[in-house]
């Protein structure tokens, strides 16, 4: 289907000399979760047919319920990286602590910390609505061969050295950047190679979507409310049209595309938002950047923000350029 175009194996080969003072370290780990993906996609897409279904009965952190393909994915990608001893450190969003790796082993020289959403949007399973994997690494700050410390999970998002996702839509993608540019590679289910199929990915400066759960509209900051009306007028180009999977990967993916802007503001049910900074906000930040897009709190860049928590979460606006300008200014009135 896609003979022509290259492979994601071939493509991260031809730019690992991106990376003046690479040993190839990012290239085999960026490899690991191509593989990873490939499994978890597997399960994702057989989740119809067996009775995989449901609540593994426990809660996370969060004190959300756990469907069994969040433990499931999780396991997978947690074990790959974990065998091929290719980081030293991983955080999950399903996992209250950050994972050492090797860490009594002096010689272990791996530079790299990965931070994950191993199955984000996962409420949506049940009803066959896509759902994704949200990765993010960055280079450890404490010194090789050291155990790591929470010090290396807590670097604001513009430390990230790569940063991608995994939509598993009406087919499979594998989304990334590692600092230059978003490119995409689509998954040709029948020989399990991904191919590059959206080389160069940008956000429209501007678009017609807003994306944000208006449900909670009237616990929302005036700011936000101000905004969506304003999307809601009859004016210039506007009104915009609404649409929204709450599912984050679903969400972007699309605005990337076709040009929006998703929003989870804070509300006065919960203060600081629902997405979490390090495995949802700043991976998206940085693909959002890559792709001439902006990420933003509602006042500032968010791959600035200094984290504190492993499980910090922030309001998130994100999409084109010009639509997260705009609800900034009806943010800052
Ligand atoms: P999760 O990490 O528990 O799956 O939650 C994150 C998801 C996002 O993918 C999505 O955009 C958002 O939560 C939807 O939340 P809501 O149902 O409150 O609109
Ligand atoms: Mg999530």
């Amino acid at each position: 289907m896609f003979s022509k175009n290259k492979t994601l194996g071939e493509f991260i080969i031809e730019n690992q000399t991106e990376f003046q003072y690479s040993t190839g370290e990012l290239s085999k780990l960026i490899n690991a979760l191509r593989l990873a993906a490939k499994v978890v996609n597997h399960e994702v897409n057989k989740a119809g047919l067996v009775d995989i279904l449901g609540a593994a009965g426990d809660t996370n952190i969060q004190g959300e319920n756990q469907q069994k393909l969040d433990v499931l994915a999780n396991e997978k990608f947690i074990q790959t990286l974990k065998n091929r001893e290719i980081v030293c450190g991983i955080a999950s969003e399903e996992e209250d602590d950050f994972i050492s790796i090797n860490s009594q082993d002096k010689n272990h020289q791996n530079k790299y910390v990965v931070l994950i959403d191993p199955l984000d949007g996962s409420s949506n399973i049940d009803v066959n609505v896509s759902v994704g994997t949200i990765f993010s690494i960055y280079h450890r700050v404490t010194p090789v061969g050291t155990p790591v410390t929470l010090e290396d999970f807590l670097q604001p998002g513009k430390n990230q050295v790569a940063a991608g996702y995994i939509i598993y839509g009406t087919s499979t993608m594998l989304v990334y950047t590692t600092g230059h540019g978003v490119n995409g590679f689509t998954l040709n289910p029948a020989i399990g190679t991904f191919y590059l199929s959206h080389p160069n990915m940008q956000f429209p400066e501007t678009g017609k979507i807003y994306s944000v759960n208006e449900g909670n509209y009237i616990h929302f900051p005036q700011g936000v409310k101000d905004y969506i009306k304003y999307c809601q007028k009859e004016e210039g180009d506007r009104p915009y049209t609404s649409r929204y999977i709450g599912s984050l990967v679903s969400d972007f993916h699309r605005n990337m595309i076709k040009g929006g802007i998703y929003m989870y503001p804070k509300s006065s049910k919960a203060q600081k938002g629902k997405l979490r900074l390090l495995y949802e906000c700043n991976p998206m930040a940085f693909l959002a950047e890559q792709a001439d897009g902006k990420a933003s709190d509602g006042y500032q860049r968010i791959m600035e923000i200094q984290p504190t928590e492993l499980h910090e979460r922030v309001p998130f606006f994100c999409g084109s350029k010009r639509m997260v300008e705009k609800a900034e200014e009806f943010m800052k009135s």
